[in-house]
């Protein structure tokens, strides 16, 4: 039965996903979505023809996920190994999905707001494959491209808040962890590890072992004042990935990459 993940390498929805299907011991193809460039595809698989497509999208025996939490529910499901989701904690793991994607989301809103003037940022946005030669002259479609990813996400509606919420949730998220402990829920390894350790790659990107870092590399993806503020926090990451993201997993299997235009 095929099973196919496609996914964006350098994006911590995607790791989520990634994540939980490797734990779960769940063997996929691995078909690499490009910005933009990938959206009919997506339309295509989610049947949405109009809206916002995203990855990750899981394609499962024909059936689709559409979203990294129904994709790590799916991989429960269908897997081996401990469960992330164990029974009487779903809702505090939701709960912690949702914090999750409020540091994402903000932590991507301060990065890409703050660099979509930066002509070097949108180059290094262009699609893998791009002759070194052209890019200078792909410049201008490539700044309107990261400015349609911006759109595309609504970043600009929310310029003002991006910041304060973003250190907001990092001061909550540090409370939290302020008592040592090294599971969020149970006291075990469950989703909720996961999908908290996957959103601190735009404060703090994990080793590159286990994720490529995205364009601009660990500099645009860095919050150095959040890095000095709450080094604790990325140490409690640092061992949640040493301890339970194996780097020869089967995300390491050849990944296929879309053909893209030009
Ligand atoms: N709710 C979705 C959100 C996924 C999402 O926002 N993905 C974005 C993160 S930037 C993405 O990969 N976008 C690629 C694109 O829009 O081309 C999930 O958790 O799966």
């Amino acid at each position: 039965m095929l099973t196919r993940l496609y996914h964006l390498p350098i994006s911590p929805w995607s790791e989520k996903a990634r994540w939980a299907l490797d734990h779960h011991r769940v063997a996929y193809e691995a078909v690499e979505h490009v910005p933009l460039v990938g959206d009919l595809r997506l339309r295509w698989l989610l049947r949405k023809p109009t809206g916002r497509v995203s990855v990750p999208v899981l394609e499962d025996g024909g059936d689709i996920y559409g979203d990294s939490f129904q994709i790590a529910r799916h991989a429960e499901a269908i897997g081996a190994g401990r469960p992330l989701f164990p029974a009487g904690h779903e809702a505090e793991i939701a709960a912690w999905n949702l914090l999750s994607e409020q540091l994402l989301v903000t932590g991507r809103g301060v990065m890409l707001l703050g660099q979509i003037e930066d002509a070097q940022t949108a180059l290094d946005a262009l699609p893998p494959g791009v002759p070194e030669a052209l890019k200078p002259v792909l410049a201008p479609l490539a700044r309107r491209a990261l400015s349609a990813f911006v759109d595309k996400y609504r970043m600009r509606d929310a310029a003002a808040s991006h910041r304060p919420v973003l250190d907001q949730t990092m001061a909550a998220f540090a409370k939290v962890l302020a008592d040592g402990r090294r599971y969020l829920v149970g006291g075990a390894f469950t989703y909720a590890d996961i999908t908290m350790a996957a959103s601190l790659q735009g404060v703090s990107p994990v080793d590159e072992r286990y994720m490529p870092v995205g364009p601009g590399g660990r500099e645009a993806w860095t919050r150095p004042e959040l890095v000095a503020r709450h080094p604790e926090v990325l140490a409690w990451r640092d061992a949640v990935y040493a301890t339970h993201r194996p780097t020869h997993g089967p995300t390491h299997r050849p990944t296929h990459q879309q053909p893209h235009a030009g």
